[in-house]
């Protein structure tokens, strides 16, 4: 045994806590008095693929684990070609303004459900602990990503450390006491979906399992069957394997040939758990064209198990520091150092702004554990799933919720981990078109409501039974094209731009063309149209989700085409496509303002059945989109205003984030700043509630309820857009405009951000006191014109690349 392995990790601890000053104030923890009693209570940790939930329980400890590419089904074909000889009728009807008639025809353009995220199991760790516990601790460390629980019992205080490295691929558990002897546990694997255990020699235990086939959405209730296996020889279904791997001090590991792993009177104990699946590509049979699962769990686990426990926890951290370290936020409220959900029952009038902090942080703690270069992109869920039958399948929904959950990827200076998601695209892309093709006879590619590991690309609704104004929205490739803008207007990288963006903004602006109709008027529609999840009544009296030219739609494509012609010109490619474009742009009816001077959603002012819903869709131009801003368009920022106050501040968790957007865009940070302390509201339920009650579970996870992960990457952006925008283009339009502080709320009066990323390529930090900007630097990765804005006052200077730039509180150069 290499004695380096035993370094202990208190030493690595104390290093690490040297921090500066903001972080030493107001550490980044969330940290608990008893161990998690729930999934909900227990602390995740993640490297982009294995995911694992810490219960920290003395006595049992639950490692709830996951791998991200464990889903049910596979591969297959959900086009459907009778769509294409039913989208004229519906667009006659739609046109028509027979409603109730177009509603029932879009069923028969269907296709099937998706498939569902699958949990992979539990590692289960019973420990003998001799007398009471005492003094008992659990905490997540978002510095280090390292979960720890500490407490004192029979003398000793026992330490258990978990991380789950990237660089090295593995989960690593340490067990430890600081007496001699203390570590005695019995280990197994267990799962909910088919699977069979086993020892692997003297010191391992595995898990080998196989997913189900075919998983029915939870939302259509208890169905026969719901998580049905293909039986017999080369059944489908994914396979996958766990491995867990001890390497142990002061005593010997034995296992037993049912796949149990004891340990008797150790002094420490590393548990090293690796998993993989058969996954072999969004379109192969995970199968019978899948890879072997046992090879992938075997192969990191042999080589982190002979590295010293230094090594591994020092590339660990310096792994997750290079991504997570690049941000700062100091909010300035006094250190306090109370239990994490002590601090949410008590956070009224936000007074604790470090909690707002800690939240803001946490969103980029999870983006970096759930999505890094080469995984699948955070899902509904992150990575992290318990159930078979997931809310919503754990899939990527694609009318706000995989959107939703990249906003903070390139602002808080995560670019990397926006990867997944913009290869995701890529691949979608792929089974788009041939849907583009089939259901609609159309140019480019589309993607609809949901999308799973297979990359689904048609509407769901199992062939007509599904709600059109979800199920029928086909405009999954126009929203996610600003993903793939935004990449590009925050890194500048054009090479980027012409091999990976362009082809893919390019395909979607294609399909929208070919998507849009001749209005009768001289105008464009869109038709059948769809305001996520809402409806209208009809002059019929009839209550439709199927309508014309929806203010969504129609923000959709302005963003789309503006994006894209922008694009197009940059790169001098495709001249003939930005004409049509240019012209199309020109023809889309101008967004409309109601009676009540809202921001109309539909394309009359229907009555709207649900004034409350939660769904913001007509909203989209003014965030995430810029077509609309106060500055440039005030009277449809006006009209935004009004509709925000129609829809109410209450709603479900990734709602009320995206309203903290919309304040902000709107320059309000009191009205962004209350609704945060919405979004703070402590949930105890796991019930799905769709109109209300949103919150957080004592994890900070966010609940809609249940939990749903967007609503932490939708916070964590709005706490960067209230302090820095720059969406916005300067008057010449040459460059974007470097807003600070556009929604400073009175409650953070003195704080600072440092590591911020604005469009045009900068880097931002931000200084202010007593409600005003007290200094900030400026540093151009890629040089060129920065336009910078405070209140009133602008300040342009071209800058050269890597060059930096100090200002003080009225924008003169320091
Ligand atoms: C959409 C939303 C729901 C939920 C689901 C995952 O259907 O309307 O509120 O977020 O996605």
């Amino acid at each position: 045994m290499n004695p380096s392995r035993w370094l202990t990790l208190h030493g690595l601890l104390l290093a690490a806590l040297a921090r500066p000053a903001v972080a030493a104030e107001h550490p980044l923890r969330l940290w608990y008095e008893k161990p998690a009693a729930t999934w909900v209570e227990a602390l995740p940790i993640g490297n982009g693929r294995l995911g694992a939930m810490v219960f920290g329980d003395p006595l049992r400890e639950r490692l709830a684990l996951n791998e991200d590419t464990l889903w049910s089904g596979g591969p297959r074909n959900w086009n459907n070609p009778d769509a294409r000889t039913w989208l004229p009728k519906v667009r006659e009807a739609v046109l028509a303004g027979r409603y109730a008639e177009a509603d029932a025809l879009a069923k028969k353009m269907q296709g099937p459900y998706n498939q569902s995220y699958q949990p992979l199991g539990d590692l289960l760790v019973d420990f003998d602990v001799p007398g009471e516990v005492e003094g008992y601790r659990r905490e997540l460390d978002l510095d280090r990503a390292v979960a720890t629980t500490t407490f004192r019992a029979g003398g000793a205080t026992h330490t258990r450390e978990v991380f789950a490295s990237f660089p090295d691929q593995v989960i690593v558990l340490r067990v430890s006491a600081d007496r001699p002897g203390q570590v005695s546990f019995t280990a197994r694997l267990a799962s909910r979906l088919r699977h069979a255990t086993a020892a692997e020699g003297q010191d391992a235990i595995a898990l080998r399992g196989r997913a189900p086939s075919q998983v029915d959405p939870s939302y259509l209730g208890d169905t026969k069957d719901a998580a049905r296996y293909d039986e017999g020889p080369g059944a489908e279904g994914m396979r996958f394997t766990a491995i867990v791997k001890a390497v142990v001090r002061g005593a010997e590991a034995r296992t037993t040939p049912e796949g149990r792993l004891e340990v008797r009177g150790a002094d420490e104990a590393l548990l090293f758990v690796s998993a993989a699946t058969s996954f072999n590509g969004f379109d192969k049979s995970p199968a019978r064209e899948g890879v072997d699962p046992d090879a992938g769990a075997r192969r990191p686990l042999a080589a982190a198990a002979a590295k010293p426990l230094s090594a591994l926890h020092d590339a660990h951290v310096a792994d997750h520091e290079r991504l997570f370290g690049r941000v700062r936020l100091d909010l300035g409220a006094p250190a306090t150092d109370r239990a994490t959900d002590e601090r949410l029952r008590a956070y009224r009038h936000g007074e604790d702004s470090a909690l707002v902090a800690l939240v803001f942080q946490y969103g980029r703690y999870l983006l970096v554990a759930s999505s890094r270069p080469g995984t699948q992109p955070a899902n509904l869920q992150g990575i992290w799933n318990e159930d078979v039958r997931p809310p919503w399948s754990a899939n990527w929904t694609m009318n706000i919720n995989s959107e939703m959950n990249y906003w903070p990827a390139e602002v808080t200076n995560l670019s990397e981990c926006h990867e997944p998601m913009l290869r995701f695209l890529s691949d979608l892309a792929r089974n788009g078109r041939e849907t583009a093709r089939v259901n609609y006879g159309a140019r480019g590619w589309v993607a609809h409501h949901n999308a799973d590991l297979w990359r689904q690309s048609g509407p769901v609704g199992n062939w007509g039974q599904g709600d059109p104004k979800w199920a029928n929205w086909p405009m999954g490739a126009a929203w996610h094209s600003m993903d793939l803008w935004e990449h590009y207007a925050f890194t500048r990288d054009a090479a980027w731009l012409r091999d990976f963006g362009w082809p893919l903004v390019r395909g979607a602006a294609e399909f929208a063309l070919d998507w849009l109709v001749p209005d009768g008027r001289g105008g464009l529609a869109t038709a059948p149209s769809f305001s996520p999840e809402n409806t209208f009544r009809a002059p019929d009296g009839s209550e439709s989700g199927t309508g014309q030219s929806t203010t969504s739609d129609l923000a959709l494509l302005r963003e789309l085409f503006t994006n894209a012609i922008e694009a197009s010109t940059i790169l001098g490619a495709d001249a003939e496509l930005r004409r049509e474009m240019q012209g199309a742009l020109a023809r889309l009816p101008p967004y409309r303002i109601g009676r009540g001077g809202q921001l109309l959603e539909w394309s009359e002012e229907f009555e709207e059945p649900e004034p409350h819903h939660r769904h913001l869709s007509h909203l989209i131009g003014l965030h995430p989109g810029r077509s609309i801003t106060p500055a440039e368009t005030p009277a449809l920022a006006e009209a935004v205003r009004r509709s925000l106050e129609l829809r109410g501040d209450d709603s479900t968790g990734w709602s009320m984030a995206w309203k903290v957007n919309l304040w902000a865009r709107l320059g309000d940070g009191d009205r962004a700043h209350g609704l945060i302390g919405y979004l703070l509201r402590l949930v105890e339920t796991r019930r799905t509630g769709y109109s209300g009650g949103g919150g957080v579970y004592a994890n900070l996870f966010d609940a809609h309820p249940p939990f749903q992960i967007d609503g932490n990457f939708g916070v964590t952006a709005a706490v960067a857009e209230m302090l820095v925008q720059s969406h916005r283009r300067a008057d010449d339009a040459r460059a974007p405009v470097i807003e600070l502080l556009p929604a400073l709320p009175s409650a953070w009066p003195t704080g600072r951000v440092a590591g911020l990323r604005a469009r045009g390529a900068f880097g931002v930090d931000v200084e202010w006191e007593k409600g005003r900007l007290a200094s900030a630097t400026l540093r151009s990765d890629r040089g060129g014109l920065c336009v910078v804005r405070y209140g009133s006052r602008t300040l342009s200077l071209p800058t050269r690349a890597g060059e930096t730039v100090r200002l003080d509180g009225a924008l003169a150069r320091r």
